[in-house]
């Protein structure tokens, strides 16, 4: 059955800010208190949308969360009226008030894993929330995550939702950022690329020494066991722990892949030889292509300054891919070679095209982190909520919707500041009218 990718992006929240909340991923912690700019970043978010619309691939949009997150402060003691709980956090733990006020929800590739319906059992697209347990600023997002998903993706005839894993860190899952589907062509059964960073229920088992491995291989496999996906549809890899330590805090920093073709730096996985032989026994109707980088060509550290891997590889109409990558890949001599020579190696891949998403980036989030893929037949696709598909319309309406409600300077004293949450509120009052998900927000039962 003819199927398409669709990437539906995170819309970047209006409390977007610099807080280095998360230990292990580089830009976080180097742009600790930075001054952040909430319009630009969610501009520059919808420029991507639009532009990739533009060129014919298929865009939805998923809406932000509620931040700051009263709620969650009053189930850690903090009580009274909204102002006093945030001058009273404030008082107490800034870094607290930081973490629930992170627009962290806009990486939407860690929001769930989602399979498509030529691959499971039971012929539905399965959706698992991630529980994003590793950090506590993300460990609070999937129970909204999982009422957005369900507003988007609504009819249960095509449908299959999960809540998060037990929130563990023995089932510490971050959604797609650890996962990739290759396939002949997307209505055909596919492989399944489950990427683990640590197995949790073995202590011997290798790991890495300096950084926290979010994803373990329990929450890979129950996944698995929930999505219905048969054994023959599925490959694991374990990350190298060293990477890991380098910074590579998700797989998707390191390989990225589509269709056949796997595009990856030599260090990303333990054991590359036999894992790749695997997803090519496995990938069925095609051979798989892989595109290996190698340290001589990309350093690590420069694959993690610039972001190469963190890109999408699109399919255009030819059957030739479209790499997206972060401006700061021309930042980088030793990626921007690779780049040139890549788009003339008579590859799969025979365009780059770039996009300044530096708000989001300063988070070490970068295109692929922004977009959740969900691959839909036509069928599936007229079933999904219509008024979170990118168009003209939708371009203009959500542009003119953050030049009223976002500020264009927050830093962390901003984060205490009451009109921010009542702002905040407003704007996403608005928003769920605009993309009709009804009242999803605890504010507005
Ligand atoms: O979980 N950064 C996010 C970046 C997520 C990137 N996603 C993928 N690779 N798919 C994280 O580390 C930083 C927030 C702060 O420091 O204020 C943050 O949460």
């Amino acid at each position: 059955m003819a199927a398409h990718e669709l990437n539906f992006d995170g819309l970047v929240g209006p409390t977007h800010n610099y807080s280095g909340l998360s230990y292990g991923n580089v830009a976080s912690k180097e742009n600790v208190m930075a001054v952040s700019n909430p319009k630009e970043a969610a501009k520059q978010g919808l420029r991507k949308m639009k532009a990739l619309q533009n060129m014919g691939f298929k865009q939805g949009v998923l809406a932000p969360h509620h931040r700051p997150n009263i709620e969650v402060l009053r189930t850690l003691g903090f009580a009274g009226s909204d102002e006093k709980v945030l001058t009273e956090v404030s008082r107490v733990s800034p870094v607290l008030l930081a973490a629930v006020s992170s627009a962290s929800c806009m990486w939407t590739a860690n929001a769930a894993t989602v399979s498509p319906s030529a691959d499971t059992l039971d012929g539905k697209v399965h959706f698992t929330a991630a529980n994003l347990n590793a950090k506590f600023h993300r460990s609070i997002e999937h129970q909204l995550t999982s009422s957005i998903m369900r507003a988007s993706f609504p009819d249960e005839r095509y449908f299959a939702h999960h809540d998060a894993l037990p929130s563990v860190s023995q089932f510490g899952d971050e959604g797609a950022a650890n996962h990739t589907r290759f396939c002949a062509d997307y209505g055909v059964g596919g492989v399944e690329f489950f990427v683990y960073g640590r197995r949790a229920f073995d202590e011997a088992a290798p790991k890495p020494d300096k950084y926290p491995a979010r994803q373990t291989i329990e929450a890979s496999e129950a996944v698995v066991r929930l999505h219905q996906l048969p054994d023959e549809r599925v490959v694991y890899a374990q990350q190298k722990p060293s990477t890991i330590d380098t910074g590579v805090f998700h797989n998707d920093v390191i390989s990225v892949g589509n269709g056949n073709v796997l595009f990856y730096h030599e260090e990303a996985f333990s054991n590359t030889e036999t894992v790749l032989s695997e997803l090519d026994r496995k990938l069925k109707g095609t051979s798989l292509e892989a595109i290996k980088v190698s340290n001589g060509d990309v350093t690590v550290n420069d694959a993690v300054r610039s972001y190469l891997f963190n890109s999408q590889l699109l399919s255009k109409p030819d059957g030739s891919m479209m790499l997206v990558v972060p401006t700061e890949c021309k930042e980088v001599a030793s990626v921007a070679s690779y780049l040139d020579q890549l788009v003339l190696s008579g590859g799969a891949i025979n365009q780059v095209e770039m996009f300044d998403l530096k708000q989001s980036m300063q988070n070490g989030g970068g295109p692929a982190c922004l977009r959740l893929r969900v691959v839909l037949t036509e069928q599936e696709q007229a079933a999904v909520n219509p008024h979170i598909l990118m168009s003209d319309q939708l371009f203009i309406r959500l542009n003119q919707w953050v030049d009223k409600h976002y500020r264009d300077r927050l830093t962390a004293e901003d984060l205490a500041d009451s009109s921010l949450l009542k702002e905040s509120e407003t704007a996403l009052d608005e928003l769920t009218q605009i993309l009709k998900l009804g009242s999803v927000y605890s504010f507005q039962q």
